[in-house]
């Protein structure tokens, strides 16, 4: 965390300002200052999965066919991929049918999304959605 806090001053359309008052504000942001702050950790996060430099952290969920006994083998098989470093899974059987899997994930943006990808593209994954995010020392 930023020990040192400035004040500035920004120029935006009044339309945008209300915007931010009644869509951001009312939805529990505790002020203006804290949503811009989030914006651009929002940016440095994006930026970072963009540059593909820097270690970043992705988190996979993953909703499957229980009954496609194969599958969990084939998601454990990419899991073991020697490239990144699977931080943590979880494990939860929805219903009879449907299982739904969090895989958090820490490496290269490009080797993260490379297993991503095998992982949505098995036979029996019928929704996969890949959350980035990364560590924020700001
Ligand atoms: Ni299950």
């Amino acid at each position: 965390m930023g020990d040192k806090l400035v004040r500035f001053s920004i120029t935006i359309p009044k339309e945008l300002l209300e915007y931010i008052d009644k869509n951001l504000i009312n939805k529990g942001y505790s002020s203006r200052s804290e949503f811009i702050r989030d914006l651009v950790r929002e940016t440095i996060v994006n930026d970072r999965w963009s540059e593909g430099k820097d270690e970043v952290v992705g988190v996979l969920t993953v909703i499957y066919d229980h009954h496609k006994r194969e599958l969990t083998q084939k998601m454990i098989d990419l899991q073991h991929s020697k490239y990144i470093n699977i931080i943590c899974t979880t494990h939860v059987h929805l219903d009879h049918h449907n299982c739904l899997e969090t895989i958090i994930i820490s490496g290269k943006p490009s080797e993260i999304e490379s297993i991503s990808v095998k992982i949505s593209g098995l036979k029996g994954v019928k929704f996969a959605k890949l959350t980035k995010t990364s560590k924020l020392e700001i």
